[in-house]
């Protein structure tokens, strides 16, 4: 009966998106995971409310023209997807990377919005970007991109309607240019983007909170087996702004980070990556924007494995912090076999269904990225807030909340993803928990 149900809603969602892998994909989870909960409760029935959080409230293209240093005309296509606002504005990130299409941002769109459920914070969910790809360009092609994309953006976003913020591809350096081109349009100074600069409306710990957030998340986990980040053996994928600050937190909290990676494949450092080296990736991504290969010329000891992910090499904690889909289920088997006792996402999607599969039935710590990465988005909220009140929070202030912040999703979790036996499904639980709160909204606001 539960299976025929999940049966009939999956048909449906896929009639409608057959062509979007990445979007079936989350929605199958939530779908496995709610409607058993959505049948115990009377509320929701007769409703038809989980298909309405599947359709998104709005997804907008436009066409973004901009001209390269070589005077050549170019076009990329623009999107925001505004997927819920029951609980608040339109809140979640811009991706800029070659593979953005309508499936991949549908399906952020919809994570985010059970995401932002569970950091307590009013925000809705949205997700947008373009496929243009940042790597190789000027800094005059990203500013002039930028604008452009911002002259059709502006339209549809405001501090009380959609906040966007980074996501791959889009961090400082472009926010600043977004937020530049959408003061001029608007000619008005307010929060409508965050993860801006310090002296122009930022957040202190911003740049930081995704990496930390996951690795505050992944400690609280620990700590329900007595457990700890010390002296652990830690495997980061990425090396891009979550997996920078994750690397940075697992190392003060005394685990060794043994690689990190990029699209070209990963450097494996058996020493660890310590606080001067990981300063040197920073500078080698950040400022130089060049390749995680460079990691070898500079520290010969490390090996850089091209073309493959870091999963099968030996550790006790996996924080993959890179893209979707970047850990399968052969990954998943190596990653047991080889003792790891903690998955913890910093990306969102990072694991295929496969890999979950494998860690749910091996009983080990598993965090999707709605619970665990959720502290990016926690702190934007923070940093909403700070705008509205037209003042700034201290480092310490910003850092506290964060930390209670994960630790109340991680309660939420427990609270709706504890079985029988003791163990904690965080992905039920943060479906559960993030649904509630979205779904008693709208059922209260009636059918729009
Ligand atoms: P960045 O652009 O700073 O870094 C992305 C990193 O992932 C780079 O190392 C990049 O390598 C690698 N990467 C990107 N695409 C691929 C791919 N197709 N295959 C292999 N490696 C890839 O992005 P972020 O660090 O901000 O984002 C990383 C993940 O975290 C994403 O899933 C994002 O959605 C998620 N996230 C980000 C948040 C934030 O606040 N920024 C908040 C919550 C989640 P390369 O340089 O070669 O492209
Ligand atoms: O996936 C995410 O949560 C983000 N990219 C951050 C979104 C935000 O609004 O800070």
């Amino acid at each position: 009966m539960e299976s025929k149900i999940i049966q009939d809603f999956m048909d449906e969602v896929k009639g409608r998106n057959g062509h979007e892998p990445e979007f079936l994909q989350a929605v199958q989870e939530v779908a496995e995971t709610v409607i058993p909960y959505i049948i115990t409760q009377d509320i929701y029935h007769g409703k038809n409310i989980l298909m309405r959080m599947v359709e998104p409230e709005r997804a907008i293209t436009f066409r973004v023209p901009w001209v390269d240093d070589q005077g050549e005309i170019q076009v990329n296509r623009g999107y925001r997807i505004q997927m819920n606002s029951a609980i608040g504005p339109y809140k979640g990130g811009l991706r800029f990377h070659p593979t953005v299409n309508m499936s991949i941002l549908k399906f952020l769109a919809f994570e985010q919005v059970f995401k932002n459920s569970l950091t307590t914070l009013p925000m809705g969910g949205g997700k947008g970007g373009a496929d243009f790809d940042p790597k190789g360009k000027s800094d005059n092609e990203i500013m002039r991109f930028c604008q452009s994309f911002m002259s059709e953006l502006h339209r549809h976003i405001g501090p009380n309607t959609d906040v966007p913020a980074g996501d791959i591809g889009v961090g400082g350096r472009e926010i600043g240019y977004l937020y530049g081109q959408y003061k001029k349009l608007k000619n008005e100074f307010t929060g409508v983007l965050t993860g801006k600069g310090m002296s122009w409306g930022g957040s202190l710990i911003r740049p930081e909170a995704t990496g930390y957030g996951n690795v505050y998340f992944a400690e609280n986990m620990l700590k329900t087996i007595n457990n700890s980040f010390e002296g652990k053996t830690v495997l980061v994928s990425g090396s891009g702004n979550v997996a920078q600050y994750a690397t940075e937190k697992a190392l003060q909290l005394g685990g060794k980070v043994v690689t990190m990676s990029d699209s070209s494949g990963y450097i494996f450092d058996e020493e660890g990556i310590d606080t001067e080296k990981l300063k040197f990736v920073m500078h080698l991504k950040n400022v130089k924007r060049a390749r995680i290969s460079e990691y070898v010329e500079q520290y010969p000891k490390a090996k850089f494995v091209a073309g493959a992910t870091p999963w099968h090499e030996k550790c006790d904690i996996a924080l993959p912090c890179a893209t979707q889909n970047e850990l399968d289920g052969d990954d998943a088997k190596m990653l047991l076999a080889n003792g790891c006792i903690c998955v913890s996402e910093g990306a969102n999607m990072p694991s295929t269904p496969e890999a979950i599969l494998a860690f749910h039935e091996a009983k080990i710590l598993f965090a999707p990225g709605k619970a665990s990465n959720a502290g990016g988005v926690a702190t934007s909220g923070l940093e909403m807030s700070q705008n509205s009140l037209r003042l700034n929070w201290t480092r310490e202030e910003v850092d506290a909340k964060l930390k209670q912040i994960m630790s109340n999703i991680h309660d939420k979790c427990i609270e709706f993803g504890r079985d029988d036996s003791g163990y904690i499904d965080y992905v039920k639980g943060a479906n559960i928990a993030g649904f509630v709160k979205v779904a008693d909204a709208m059922l209260a606001q009636g059918v729009v």
